[in-house]
């Protein structure tokens, strides 16, 4: 069981410690030639000087409300401080499954108004997400930001590891204390972290004989069934065996989470809230992933009902 000095409300920083244990994620300068070799050998790195999101910086709350425009976002509420990710097109194979967050639509002024609503009642136990993709809808003052974000180091990248196109950016804000429950994507991933803290639990794919995949048809497919803040030895005993790596990002980070990697994230307890922007690449040609590639099917033939 994870110990926290709040144990039922949230897991939240600084003193969470787990049953299993966590390797420090390096940490190093973009321009150090060993954080170019972890990527190269797709392993996680936390990337320092990249200049990302640098023009991006000044970005809180208040900014992003004064300029996001009229536009509507997408919003998940949950009554707990865990947002689990469901398929809608999945919801339907498994009868009794009910979806553990809601999504809704507003602007990014009501999002504002009602995160600072939440941040006030101390009592209510639901949260909210904002996640959106960063496209069209936003305002101009915030498309200027996004085209100053470094492109040049990004396309280098893309080109020095051979990776397909970049398929997408979102937007993430979160309430301090959310957490995403460990899962995988199939795609190479650059986290940017603009604002507050965010604490990443990273699984080689390796760990999925440790992690219970749900079937794929399943709506929480790509996610673990163990939960990481108390985990059920008697269901999954090779939770036991659990092995990672931790490591912190703050406004400027940006953490190289490699495609089928397992990974959990907590928004960490100081400035209120959180705001981060991914950037999602389709993987190179299969010959290049071969060792991850056959940690997938092996992921995905171990599935059963
Ligand atoms: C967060 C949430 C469908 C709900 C990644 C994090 C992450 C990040 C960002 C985790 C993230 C990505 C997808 C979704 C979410 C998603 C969600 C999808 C429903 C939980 C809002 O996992 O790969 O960048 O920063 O919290
Ligand atoms: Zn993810």
């Amino acid at each position: 069981m994870a110990t926290n000095e709040n144990q039922s409300e949230s897991r939240t920083s600084p003193v969470t410690s787990y049953d299993f244990p966590l390797k420090k994620i390096p940490k190093r300068s973009c321009k150090d030639p060993e954080a170019i070799e972890f990527i190269r050998k797709s392993e996680p790195v936390i990337l320092t000087d990249t200049n990302l999101v640098a023009s991006a910086l000044h970005w809180n709350l208040r900014y992003l409300a004064d300029h996001m425009g009229d536009g509507n976002f997408t919003v998940y509420k949950s009554n707990s401080h865990k947002f689990k990710y469901y398929s809608d097109k999945k919801c339907k194979m498994v009868k009794e499954f009910k979806p553990p967050t809601q999504q809704t639509e507003m602007t990014f002024s009501e999002f504002a108004a009602l995160l600072r609503q939440k941040q006030k009642e101390k009592h209510s136990n639901e949260r909210i997400y904002l996640q959106q993709a960063l496209n069209d809808s936003v305002g101009k003052t915030i498309v200027y930001d996004f085209v100053n974000f470094n492109w040049g180091w990004l396309n280098e990248q893309q080109k020095l590891n051979n990776w397909g196109p970049l398929t997408s950016n979102l937007l993430l804000v979160g309430m301090e204390g959310n957490v995403t429950p460990v899962h995988y994507d199939e795609q190479e991933n650059f986290f940017a972290q603009i604002y507050g803290h965010k604490r990443f639990m990273l699984f080689h794919p390796d760990q999925y004989k440790n992690l219970y995949p749900y079937p794929v048809y399943h709506p929480h497919d790509r996610q673990s069934q163990v939960d990481l803040d108390c985990p059920d030895y008697k269901k999954f005993p090779n939770a036991r065996n659990l092995t990672g790596y931790e490591g912190i990002v703050g406004p400027g980070d940006v953490l190289y989470i490699p495609m089928y990697w397992w990974h959990d994230v907590e928004s960490l307890k100081d400035q209120g809230e959180t705001i981060s922007v991914n950037f999602w690449y389709m993987s190179g040609p299969v010959d290049q992933i071969e060792t991850q590639i056959s940690a997938q099917q092996k992921m995905a033939r171990d599935k059963k009902f």
